[in-house]
C-alpha cells in the first residue's frame, strides 16, 4: 500500500495512460474497493484518539425521519412501526428505508463516470443487490476512524462580509476552503475525515417551516419547496484540492457536498457531448470525478451547526469522528452513524 506521501498528485493523475486519466485506479491494489479510505491507516487512528480532551460527543446524524416530506423524491420517507408479542414487549419494523434520505454515506457503486465505469473497473453487471462488489460494508470492515477537521464555510464567509446567499447560492471553489482553514489555523493531514459547514440545513429547516407555517406542504407533497443548496463547486479544482490533501473522507451538512443543481458546472463527458447518453440531473456532477474516478468517500446531510458552534468557542478545529455505516452488503448508500469527540 503506498503512504499517502507516495501517491501522484492529481496533476498527475490527469496524465496517467495506464487507466483513465484522472482516476486513482489501481494505486491502492487491483482489488481495491475503498478508495480514499486507504488513507485512513493505524497511525491516524492513534493520532486522532490524542485529539480526544473532553470526552465530549456531537451526534453527526440528522434524524432517520428527518425529512417526513422526501429531500430527494424517489427517496420517500419511512415508515416505522412498533410491535409487541405480549403486553411486555416491544419489537419494532422499518419499511421504505433509503439510507440516503438522512445523513448519509456514499458508498463507491453510488456513481459511476459515463466514459469510463465504476471505480477500478468494477464489472457494472456486478453492482446490483446480493453482490457485495464495491459496497458500503467495505467502508464499515475498514472503520471511519480518524482526524476530523471542521471547515466552518458559512462562518467564514459571514465574517468577512459576504454571507451566502441561500436563496441563490454561488458554487464554493476549494480557494475558499483555503482561506478558511487558513483562518481557523487548522491544517490539514492526509486521512483526516473534512466536515464543511455551510449552513445549508438549517436554512433548509427553516424553510420547510415557512412553507408549512404558509400551507404549502402537506403529507403527501413530495417536493414541497424547490431544493437548490450551497456546495463545493463542480471543477476539477476542486477535486484536485481534496485529492492533493489526502483527504480520506469529504462530508458536508448540504444535499449533495457540490452545490445542486450541477446547472453552473463545466464540467462534461464525452457520452453527453456526442449524445450516446441523454442530458440529466446528473451532468455536470463533480460526483462523476470524486467517486468513480477518485474512490472519495463522500458524507451529505450531516449536522455540524452544534459541533461548529462548539468549535468556535474553543477555537479548536479538530477532534476525532467514528463513522458506522451499515454492514449492507452491496449497499450503494447508508446512514452516516457519525460523532465527532472533542
Ligand atoms: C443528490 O441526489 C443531490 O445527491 P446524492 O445522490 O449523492 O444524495
Amino acid at each position: 500500500m503506498p503512504r499517502p506521501t507516495d501517491v501522484p498528485s492529481y496533476e498527475s493523475l490527469l496524465a496517467r495512460t495506464d487507466v483513465p486519466p484522472g482516476s486513482s485506479w489501481g494505486l491502492f491494489g487491483a482489488d481495491d474497493e475503498i478508495g480514499t479510505l486507504n488513507f485512513l491507516a493505524p497511525e491516524q487512528r492513534v493520532r486522532a484518539a490524542g485529539l480526544v480532551r473532553s470526552g465530549r460527543t456531537f451526534s453527526l446524524d440528522l434524524p432517520l425521519d428527518a425529512f417526513p416530506q422526501p429531500l430527494i423524491p424517489h427517496r420517500g420517507a419511512l415508515q416505522h412501526s412498533v410491535f409487541g408479542l405480549n403486553e411486555f414487549h416491544r419489537d419494532d419494523r422499518i419499511d421504505n428505508l433509503f439510507p440516503q434520505a438522512t445523513s448519509q454515506i456514499d458508498g463507491l457503486r453510488h456513481f459511476g463516470h459515463p466514459d469510463h465505469g465504476f471505480y477500478n473497473h468494477a464489472d457494472p453487471q456486478r453492482l446490483i443487490a446480493g453482490d457485495p462488489l464495491l459496497g458500503v460494508q467495505r467502508f464499515a470492515e475498514h472503520g471511519i476512524v480518524g482526524r476530523g477537521v471542521l471547515l466552518d464555510v458559512e462562518r467564514h464567509l459571514a465574517r468577512r462580509g459576504e454571507p451566502i446567499d441561500h436563496a441563490d447560492p454561488q458554487p464554493v471553489p476549494a480557494q475558499v476552503l483555503e482561506e478558511t482553514a487558513v483562518h481557523q489555523g487548522v491544517d490539514l493531514e492526509p486521512g483526516d475525515i473534512l466536515l464543511i459547514r455551510f449552513g445549508w440545513l438549517g436554512h433548509r429547516f427553516a424553510q420547510l417551516r415557512d412553507a408549512s407555517n404558509a400551507g404549502d406542504v402537506d403529507a403527501t407533497s413530495e417536493a414541497p419547496v424547490p431544493l437548490v443548496s450551497v456546495g463545493l463547486e463542480a471543477s476539477h479544482e476542486t477535486a484536485a484540492w481534496l485529492w492533493d490533501h489526502r483527504v480520506a473522507v469529504a462530508a458536508a451538512d448540504n444535499v449533495a457536498l457540490e452545490a445542486w443543481p450541477a446547472t453552473a458546472s463545466a464540467l462534461r463527458v464525452r457520452a453527453e457531448l456526442d449524445g450516446t447518453l441523454p442530458a440529466s440531473s446528473h451532468t455536470g456532477m463533480l460526483h462523476r470525478i470524486l467517486i468513480p474516478m477518485l474512490g472519495l468517500v463522500i458524507g451529505e446531510l450531516w449536522q455540524l451547526d452544534e459541533l461548529a458552534d462548539t468549535c468556535a468557542a474553543e477555537g479548536r478545529y479538530d477532534f476525532m469522528v467514528v463513522a458506522t455505516p451499515l454492514k449492507l452488503p452491496g449497499g450503494v448508500g447508508s446512514p452516516a452513524n457519525a460523532v465527532a469527540i472533542l
